[in-house]
């Protein structure tokens, strides 16, 4: 989608904090963290939202889901973390382009 900043990060148009990129997925950090990590993840295709996934995403979205706890272990969130994913104006989604949101606090000594 031409308009989309998440599909232009995703196509590597404009910059982003990368922590993850494979075919199908990548994950940078927000630009306005609600935590001292926060990072989202999010499909390279196109998805307006989790109101608009389909049967064909299932995949895309159990993929996305066991990334998570993966990349919040490698950015220092092992002890735990937060996730979310807004969906539509009344769930309070600003980017019309599905993202997980992972965020958290650094553990210390694990
Ligand atoms: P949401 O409300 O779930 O749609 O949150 C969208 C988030 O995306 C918001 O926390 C700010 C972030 N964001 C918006 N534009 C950009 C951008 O160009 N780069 C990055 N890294 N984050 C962005």
């Amino acid at each position: 989608m031409t308009d989309c900043i998440f599909c232009k990060i995703a196509a590597g148009e404009i910059p982003a904090n990368k922590v993850y990129e494979d075919d199908d997925v990548v994950a940078f950090h927000d630009i306005r963290p609600i935590a001292p990590v926060h990072f989202m993840i999010i499909p390279k295709t196109h998805v307006d939202s989790l109101a608009h996934c389909q049967e064909e995403h299932r995949s895309l979205l159990g993929k996305i889901m066991l990334l998570a706890p993966k990349l919040a272990a490698e950015q220092g969130l092992a002890a735990g973390f937060k996730t979310g994913i807004n969906t539509g104006r009344g769930g309070g989604q600003e980017v019309f382009h599905l993202h997980v949101h992972v965020f958290g606090h650094k553990s210390q000594g694990n």
